[in-house]
């Protein structure tokens, strides 16, 4: 009797656990763009054209390698709309009633195969290094669960950087070293771009037909949507950035959208790229000597440390923790995350690449948009559907984690031991924004005095009870404390009529 070999838009792998123990002769596989996966959250055209781009590719590929594949195109008119839906419907076709999948990355659709009339095995998703096992183990015990350390564990499992059982450079981690501010020009041309063919045309016409109107623009589009080309825009990557990544990974510049970034977590997320093949990658330009130990190490960490972290932290809290708002933050998100007109520039600029790309990197990420939504003190529910919608990297098990927990302090600090807040000396130093925005960054308060300056106060003097025992805050307080008290309560009123006038809608 043949199975059903179930294969989601961000499983396109074909070391996928599921179809490494599925029988070609004899068991079917199912794939299916349905608008559940498309409209649970209103994703950005980008992510939705390179999910079904990638998805056909694959599926040809398959049929091409023998594989009997029942693929259904959003606008089939047979199609069920959902996975469950699209699974019964093959079962109904084929006679199958078993199901083989390789676990989701949500617990809301891992649920959904668990509750399905087909008897359905989920695999563990084996493209991960560390399994819920392994992270269960490393966690038992433990008072907190701190990156680091998780991290320190997988470059000894996985040998990465290692020399003689010790850390290449005798330090586990060069973050010091990777904090330059934003330098004069960039040395590179950005990530490598693909024009759409025949097939990538035909998704972005149906996705800007059935779409179009959402936050996002389909065209251009350029991202890779095969394992070959990913494996091109890897090497472009390693070979003309990485050795400048580390030390600009925390920059920020007006007129560069991607500094030295690589933009290839959306390929290791989907499916194109594994990432031991990444970090092998990574390691080898170190061992020729082209690329320093700094960059190297920050790179990696990326990828064997946080991206798995936060995978592991993602199951271990369990189904409740995206919605988790351990500072009971209930301001609704103001419209310039859409787009709106709004006067700072920092975030006017990030939302605009994020709009057009989108793509915004890991500061933009944690440092402007995160950190200005912290700071007004945003529902993290709301902040957390935001990035899952406009990223093309964004799916449930890293943007929970990064969002709820890493950047708006939601989770208790699981994740954090300090909430990630700064005011705007910290955006001066690591970007070239503030000389051309319309606020001063230099001004504390009073006319045209950069709002991140108002704001962190406000945020320090509303949890003061949550945070002044918090040693590695303790000196801000002791600076607030020290500030006279009609200064104090121009500080917290200017910010209240700016947080006023944002949520009335006004343009700030
Ligand atoms: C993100 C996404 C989208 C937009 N569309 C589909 C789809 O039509 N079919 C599919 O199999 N998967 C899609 N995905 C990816 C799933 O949402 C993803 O597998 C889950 O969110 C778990 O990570
Ligand atoms: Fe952003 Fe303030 Fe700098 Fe303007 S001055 S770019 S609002 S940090």
């Amino acid at each position: 009797m043949s199975r059903l070999i179930l294969v989601l838009g961000d499983q396109c792998s074909e070391r996928l656990s599921a179809l490494r123990e599925a029988d070609k002769t004899s068991d079917i596989v199912v794939m299916a763009e349905v608008a559940e996966e498309a409209t649970y959250v209103q994703h950005h055209p980008k992510k939705i054209a390179l999910i079904f781009s990638i998805m056909r590719k694959f599926a040809a590929k398959l049929r091409q390698d023998g594989w009997d594949v029942r693929y259904s195109e959003l606008d089939d008119t047979e199609n069920a709309g959902s996975i469950p839906g699209e699974l019964l419907r093959r079962a109904e076709e084929t006679g199958a009633t078993d199901v083989l999948a390789t676990e989701p990355g949500e617990w809301r659709l891992i649920e959904a195969l668990s509750d399905m009339p087909l008897k359905c095995r989920q695999l563990p998703d084996d493209r991960f290094i560390a399994s819920h096992e392994d992270f269960e183990i490393w966690a038992k015990g433990r008072k907190t669960l701190r990156m680091e350390y998780f991290y320190r564990e997988q470059r000894k499992k996985t040998g990465y950087l290692m020399e003689d059982g010790e850390p290449a450079g005798g330090k586990w981690n060069y973050d010091h070293d990777n904090r330059k501010p934003a330098p004069g020009e960039i040395d590179f041309g950005g990530p490598m771009h693909f024009s759409p063919d025949e097939t990538v045309e035909a998704v972005l016409d149906l996705v800007e037909s059935r779409f179009g109107n959402w936050f996002g623009e389909a065209r251009p589009f350029w991202f890779a949507t095969t394992q070959e080309e990913a494996r091109r825009a890897l090497t472009h990557f390693v070979k003309h950035a990485l050795p400048w990544f580390g030390d600009y990974q925390d920059a920020m510049m007006g007129g560069e959208r991607f500094l030295y970034h690589s933009v290839i977590s959306a390929y290791m997320n989907v499916g194109l790229l594994d990432p031991r093949e990444v970090c092998d990658a990574v390691e080898q330009s170190w061992r020729d000597g082209d690329t320093p130990i700094n960059a190297a190490e920050g790179y990696i960490r990326q990828v064997i440390g946080w991206r798995e972290y936060m995978r592991g932290i993602y199951f271990h809290e369990g189904p409740d923790y995206p919605r988790r708002n351990g500072l009971n933050h209930q301001r609704a998100l103001p419209p310039l995350y859409w787009g709106a007109e709004t006067h700072m520039r920092c975030l006017a600029q990030t939302v605009e690449q994020t709009r057009e790309d989108a793509y915004a990197h890991h500061i933009q990420r944690l440092m402007v948009t995160g950190n200005f939504a912290l700071l007004c003190g945003i529902d993290p529910a709301e902040v957390e559907d935001w990035y899952m919608r406009v990223y093309v990297d964004a799916f449930e098990w890293v943007t929970a984690p990064n969002t709820v927990g890493m950047s708006q302090f939601a989770d208790g600090g699981v994740i954090a031991s300090k909430p990630y807040v700064s005011s705007g000396s910290y955006i001066d130093r690591m970007s070239d924004y503030c000389s051309d925005c319309a606020y001063s960054v230099k001004k504390k308060t009073g006319e045209g005095a950069c709002p991140f300056n108002l704001l962190y106060w406000h945020f320090m003097d509303r949890h003061r009870e949550k945070f002044e025992k918090n040693p590695r805050m303790a000196q801000m307080y002791a600076t607030w404390d020290r500030m006279k008290d009609d200064r104090k309560e121009t500080v917290l009123s200017e910010a209240e009529v700016f947080l006023d006038r944002m949520s009335k809608g006004e343009t700030v």
